[in-house]
């Protein structure tokens, strides 16, 4: 009883790393080159989304994949079709996006997120 008692808790243990490892893991992909379709932004507390540009194409759809490393924010754009989409920590939520028109979108944070909340914007350039 004793012994499957600890083998619980090493597995317990095991899991809590495993889940603790996941935002780090997370983090590094950020600046990675994205899987194709799909690019990776992630949202923090100083007000940032990284990467701050973005470039999308016309007619093809780019799956952004949001996360937070801190505090809640949100994406939001009528002209590129972009619900209402809050983006908390631990809750990663995907939007898939295709532009209709070329041009430059700049989306400000959609959520009051703190002090620099009024600075915090993601610029969207869509290419032809
Ligand atoms: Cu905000």
């Amino acid at each position: 009883m004793k012994r499957t008692l600890t083998t619980f808790i090493a597995t317990l243990a095991l899991i809590a790393l495993g889940a603790g490892a996941r935002p780090a893991g997370a983090a590094g992909v950020t600046n990675a080159v994205a899987a194709a379709g799909t690019t990776n932004i992630v949202a923090s507390s100083d007000g940032k989304f990284t990467p701050s540009t973005i470039v999308m194409h016309v007619g093809e759809t780019t799956t952004l994949h949001l996360t937070s490393s801190g505090g809640v924010h949100g994406l939001v754009s009528n002209r590129l079709h972009i619900p209402l989409t809050r983006i908390q920590p631990g809750k990663a939520v995907n939007v898939a996006v295709t532009p209709s028109k070329a041009g430059t979108y700049v989306l400000p944070c959609a959520i009051f997120c703190g002090l620099n909340h009024a600075n915090m914007k993601l610029t969207v350039i869509v290419k032809q």
